[in-house]
C-alpha cells in the first residue's frame, strides 16, 4: 500500500477563498442529490488550478458562472476535482450524488437507525460534495434540506430562514449560518425524533432557544442533558465571559456514532450514550460523562468554532484547550479531587502507554497519514495538561487575561498553537520560549528525586534535594531537550510540619525545573523529611522518588493536598504488587496493613478520599511502571494482593460498608461519594465467599444503575454461578435497551474465563449486537482488547488472533473504529518477548491484508517498524 504522509512543515495557505456556500440537498437513501454553489476568489496572483477534495462521490455536472464545463476544463480522480480557469472571481456550481444508506464508515452523510446524519470532522465533508476540505477555508453557509414528508425534521447549522412544500410528498427547510466556518463544522440531521425544548437568556439579555432531539420515547432521559447545557452556558459566561452567539442551539442524539459527540456550529450531534440518562438506566459515571461531554461540545463554540485551527496538526489548539475547560467546569460542578484523580488515571493508563509506543507524537504532531488516528489521548489529555500548566504558571487571572487576548486577536480566524502561546505570553512576564517545547517534544519526562542530609555543628540538619529530568527517546524522536516543568512540592516531617515556605526557590509551593537538574535546600531539626514531588500531577511526567513505606504513610497522614495522599497510597499498592510479583509466596508486612487501617480510620468521615484510596491501581496503570511485562505473573500478583487486601482488611471493609446507609437515590456530590465508596468496598468483599450474599442482596434491592452495576461488577469476583445468574437477570431486565446492555456486554467480555472466545462469539450473535454499531463493537471487542488483560494477552497468542480476525472484518465496515481497537495490539513494546512474537505476528497478518484501510495501515505499519533498541 502506498500512502502519503502529510507534514506540518509543508503547510501552504489556500490558493482560493470561498466566501459563501449554498447547498441544496435532496435526501434519498441511495440517490441523495447535492447541489453546491460556491463563490470563489483567487488568493493573490497565481495560475494554479482550483483543486477540490472529493471521496466516493459521483459527479453529475459542473458549471462556472452558469456555463457547463466541457471535459477538458476539469479533471476528476478518486480523491479530487481540479478546475482550470483564468477567472479571479467566479461562481462554481457542482452537482453530485451520494448514497447515505451504503455509508457504514459513519463519516460524511449516512443513514442509520432511520435518520440521516453527518459527521465531517476531520475530513468527512469531501464525502458529501467536492470542496476545499481544510479548516482554514471559512465560508458562510446557506443550506436547503429537501426530503420526503415521511422524514419530518430537517436540521442544519444556524437559524431556520424558510420552510415549505416542494410538492405533495416533499418538503424543505432552509437554514442560514451567519458565522463563517470551516466545512468540518457543517452538519445536517433529518429524521423523526422526540423533541425537548427550553430556553436560556444570556447575561447580555439574548434569548436562546434550546432544542434536544432524541429517539422516540426517550424524552425523559434527555432532561439531565438539557439542564447540563444550561449550567455549561452559565459557567462559560461566569468564568470566561463567553456568551452564545446564535438564536438557537440544537443537540441531536443518535445511536450510530464513531466517537462521543461533535461540536457542529449550532447543531451538535451526540452519541446517545452521552445524552440519555436517568436514575434507572445510568450510573453516576454516566451522568458525569453526559454533563462533561455536553459542556465540552458547548465550550467548542468559542474554542474551536469562533477561533478554529489553521490545519489539523494544530488540533490540540482546540481540543487540549476545550478538554481543560470541561475539566475545570466538571471540577466546579462536582468535586475537584475526584476529577483530578479521574484525569490523572487516564494519563497514566493510556497516555503514558501511547508515549511508549510506535504512535508516540507531540501534542502538535509533525506527520500524519490518517487524521482520524490523531484524536488521541496525547492531543486531548496531555494537551489539556499543557494548558493546565499555563494556568498554573499564569494563575487564574493571568490565564483569563491571556484567553481574552486570544479572542481579541483571533475571533473569526483559523490559527495555530503558536498564536495561542503568543496570546498567553502577552499576559505574563514569564518567558514562555522554553515552555513551548511541550508542543514539539513527545514522550513522558521522568523526574528523579535525590535527597541527602548534612548535620551542622549546632544540630541543624541541612537537607539537599536534587531534581533531575530526563525524557527517554520515543519512536518518533530520539533527541530530547530539557522541558520547562512546574513541579509542585510539599516537604513535611513526621509530625506533618511543612517546610515548603522558607526556601527561596519554592514559590507558592512550586519550583521550576528547567535544566537537566536543580537543587534546593531546606533546614530542619529532624533528619526525617519527606518530599512530595509533582504534587497534584502538576506536569504530565513520571516521578522516581525513592520513598520507603514509612514516608508514604507519612504523606498519607499529613500531606495538605488530598490528591497527594491518594497518590501516596497508589505508590504503596504498586510496591505491594511488585513484592508479590517478585516473591509470590510472600505476605505483605503488618506495617503496611496497620498503616492502611490507620488511613481508613483517619478518613472514615471523608468518603470521597477514602473510596479512592481503597482502589488498587488497574492492571493498565501498573504496566506503566514496569517493562518486559509477563502478563500472567503481573495479573496473578495483582489478584493475590487484592485477595490479601480483602482478607487483611475484612473487618474494616465491612464496617465501612455497613456504615453507609441505603438512601433514596439523588445525584448530589455527597450521595455520589457514598455510592462510590460503598461499591469500591463491595468489590473487595466480593472476593470473600462468605460475603457473596451482600453482592446478591445489593443487586436485588438496588433502585439505581450505579448500585446495580456495582453489584454486577463485584460479582465478577464471585462464583461463576452467582455471576451467571445475576447477568441473566440483568439481560432479561434490559434486553430492550442496547445502551444499558453495553454494560452487560463489557462485563462478559472482561471475564477471565476459559470459554471467553465462545462467550464473545455468542455476544456477537446477540440480537442487539451489530458490527455496524460502534458502541456495541467497543463494548464487546474493545473491552476485551483493552481490559481483559489475561485473556487478550494469553501466552499462546489466541487473544491477539481473535481480535485480529475480528478487525479484518470490521475494517471493511468501519476503519475508524477498527483503528481505535487495534491500539493494545500495537503496544507490544512493553511486554515480554513471548507476548511480542505473537503480537507482531498478528500485526503482520493485518499489514498483509489486501485492501487494508489507511487508518489501520498507519498504526500497524508504524508499530511493526518500531525499533525498541
Ligand atoms: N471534535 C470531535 C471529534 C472529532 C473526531 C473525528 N474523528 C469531538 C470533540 O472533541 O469534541
Ligand atoms: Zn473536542
Amino acid at each position: 500500500m502506498s500512502v502519503q504522509a502529510k507534514r506540518r512543515a509543508d503547510y501552504q495557505p489556500p490558493a482560493f477563498s470561498i466566501a459563501t456556500v449554498d447547498l441544496h440537498i435532496t435526501l434519498h437513501p441511495t440517490q441523495t442529490k447535492v447541489i453546491s454553489t460556491l463563490s470563489v476568489t483567487r488568493n493573490g496572483v497565481h495560475d494554479t488550478p482550483l483543486v477540490l477534495d472529493g471521496d466516493n462521490l459521483s459527479l453529475d455536472s459542473i458549471s462556472i458562472n452558469g456555463t457547463y464545463l466541457s471535459d477538458n476544463e476539469y479533471t476528476v480522480t478518486d480523491s479530487a476535482l481540479s478546475v482550470v480557469t483564468e477567472l479571479d472571481e467566479f461562481v462554481l456550481e457542482i452537482t453530485n450524488t451520494i448514497a447515505p444508506e451504503h455509508n457504514k464508515a459513519l463519516e460524511g452523510l449516512y443513514l442509520s437507525g432511520g435518520a440521516y446524519c453527518t459527521q465531517c470532522e476531520a475530513e468527512g465533508f469531501r464525502r458529501i460534495t467536492y470542496f476545499m476540505d481544510r479548516p482554514d477555508v471559512l465560508s458562510v453557509y446557506t443550506v436547503t434540506v429537501v426530503a420526503d414528508k415521511s422524514v419530518p425534521m430537517l436540521l442544519a447549522n444556524g437559524n431556520p430562514v424558510d420552510k415549505g412544500e416542494v410538492d405533495e410528498n416533499t418538503h424543505f427547510v432552509k437554514w442560514h449560518d451567519p458565522h463563517p466556518k470551516p466545512c468540518y463544522l457543517f452538519a445536517l440531521v433529518a429524521g423523526d425524533f422526540d423533541l425537548l425544548t427550553d430556553s436560556y437568556t444570556t447575561t447580555s439579555g439574548k434569548e436562546v432557544a434550546l432544542e434536544l432531539y432524541v429517539d422516540k420515547g426517550k424524552k425523559s432521559q434527555g432532561i439531565f442533558a438539557l439542564e447540563s447545557l444550561k449550567r455549561a452556558m452559565k459557567w462559560d459566561e461566569d468564568v470566561f465571559g463567553l456568551e452564545y452567539d446564535l438564536d438557537i442551539y440544537m443537540i441531536v442524539a443518535v445511536d450510530f456514532f464513531n466517537m462521543g459527540a461533535m461540536e457542529n456550529k449550532g447543531l451538535n450531534v451526540f452519541n446517545s450514550k452521552f445524552v440519555l440518562a436517568d436514575q434507572k438506566s445510568a450510573t453516576d459515571d454516566d451522568f458525569f460523562n453526559v454533563e462533561s461531554v455536553i459542556a465540552h461540545e458547548y465550550f467548542h463554540n468559542w474554542t474551536g468554532n469562533r477561533v478554529t485551527c489553521r490545519d489539523w496538526f494544530q488540533l490540540s489548539l482546540k481540543e487540549g484547550l476545550t478538554v481543560f475547560r470541561d475539566q475545570q467546569f466538571s471540577a466546579d460542578m462536582t468535586s475537584a479531587l475526584s476529577n483530578r484523580i479521574k484525569h490523572v488515571r487516564v494519563m497514566r493508563e493510556h497516555q503514558f502507554a501511547e508515549d511508549a509506543s510506535a504512535m508516540s507524537h507531540p501534542i502538535r504532531p509533525e506527520e500524519v497519514i490518517e487524521m482520524n488516528n490523531f484524536y488521541t489521548v496525547t492531543v486531548y489529555d496531555k494537551g489539556a495538561e499543557v494548558i493546565r500548566m499555563f494556568h498554573t504558571l499564569l494563575g487564574p487571572d493571568g490565564f483569563r487575561r491571556g484567553m481574552d487576548e486570544y479572542f481579541r486577536r483571533h475571533d473569526g480566524q483559523a490559527v495555530t498553537c503558536d498564536d495561542f502561546i503568543s496570546a498567553m505570553q502577552s499576559a505574563t512576564d514569564i518567558d514562555l520560549t522554553q515552555f513551548t517545547r511541550w508542543y514539539s517534544q513527545s514522550g513522558t519526562p521522568v523526574i528523579s528525586v535525590a535527597h541527602s542530609t548534612e548535620v551542622n555543628d549546632d544540630g541543624i540538619v541541612k537537607h539537599s534535594f536534587t531534581l533531575s529530568q530526563h525524557t527517554p527517546a520515543t519512536s518518533d524522536q530520539k533527541e530530547k531537550l530539557p522541558l520547562y516543568i512546574p513541579v509542585n512540592i510539599e516537604i513535611i516531617d513526621d509530625e506533618g510540619k511543612s517546610y515548603t515556605d522558607n526556601e527561596s526557590l519554592i514559590k507558592n509551593g512550586m519550583v521550576i525545573l528547567k535544566d537537566d537538574s536543580m537543587r534546593f535546600t531546606v533546614e530542619a531539626k529532624t533528619t526525617n523529611l519527606t518530599p512530595v514531588v509533582l504534587g497534584n500531577f502538576s506536569a504530565p511526567a513520571k516521578v522516581e522518588n525513592p520513598l520507603g513505606t514509612e514516608s508514604l504513610l507519612t504523606i498519607f497522614k499529613h500531606a495538605k493536598d488530598p490528591f497527594n495522599r491518594w497518590d501516596a497510597m497508589q505508590t504503596l499498592y504498586d510496591r505491594c504488587v511488585k513484592q508479590l510479583e517478585e516473591s509470590p509466596e510472600s505476605g505483605i508486612s503488618n506495617e503496611i496493613w496497620n498503616g492502611i487501617k490507620q488511613a481508613i480510620a483517619q478518613e472514615q468521615n471523608n468518603l470521597e478520599l477514602l473510596g479512592e484510596c481503597l482502589v488498587i491501581p488497574s492492571f493498565e496503570t501498573l504496566c506503566q511502571s514496569r517493562s518486559n511485562i509477563n502478563v500472567s505473573a503481573l495479573s496473578k500478583a495483582r489478584k493475590a494482593f487484592c485477595d490479601q487486601f480483602a482478607r487483611g482488611l475484612e473487618k474494616e471493609l465491612l464496617d465501612i460498608f455497613n456504615s453507609i446507609e441505603q438512601k433514596a437515590y439523588s445525584y448530589t456530590q455527597s450521595a455520589i461519594n457514598e455510592r462510590r465508596c460503598k461499591n469500591v468496598v463491595l468489590a473487595h468483599l466480593a472476593r470473600l465467599p462468605q460475603h457473596e450474599h451482600i453482592v446478591v442482596s445489593q443487586f436485588d434491592s438496588a433502585d439505581n444503575m450505579t448500585d446495580t452495576l456495582g453489584a454486577l461488577g463485584s460479582a465478577q469476583h464471585c462464583s461463576a454461578s452467582t455471576f451467571d445468574s445475576l447477568m441473566a437477570q440483568f439481560e432479561e431486565t434490559w434486553n430492550h435497551d442496547p445502551l444499558v446492555l453495553d454494560k452487560w456486554f463489557a462485563l462478559h467480555a472482561t471475564q477471565n474465563r476459559d470459554d471467553i472466545f465462545a462467550t464473545i462469539t455468542m455476544l456477537c450473535e446477540h440480537p442487539q449486537f451489530a458490527m455496524s454499531n460502534p458502541n456495541r463493537v467497543r463494548s464487546v471487542i474493545g473491552s476485551f482488547a483493552f481490559y481483559n488483560s489475561e485473556k487478550f494477552h494469553a501466552v499462546d497468542g489466541s487473544g491477539y488472533k481473535f481480535v485480529t480476525d475480528y478487525l479484518l472484518k470490521l475494517d471493511a465496515v468501519n476503519p475508524q473504529v477498527a483503528a481505535r481497537i487495534v491500539t493494545p495490539l500495537t503496544q507490544w513494546q512493553g511486554y515480554a518477548s513471548e507476548h511480542q512474537v505473537h503480537m507482531k505476528q498478528q500485526l503482520g497478518r493485518l499489514l498483509n491484508h489486501k485492501g487494508l484501510s489507511k487508518d489501520l495501515f498507519e498504526k500497524v505499519s508504524k508499530s511493526l517498524a518500531y525499533d525498541n533498541h
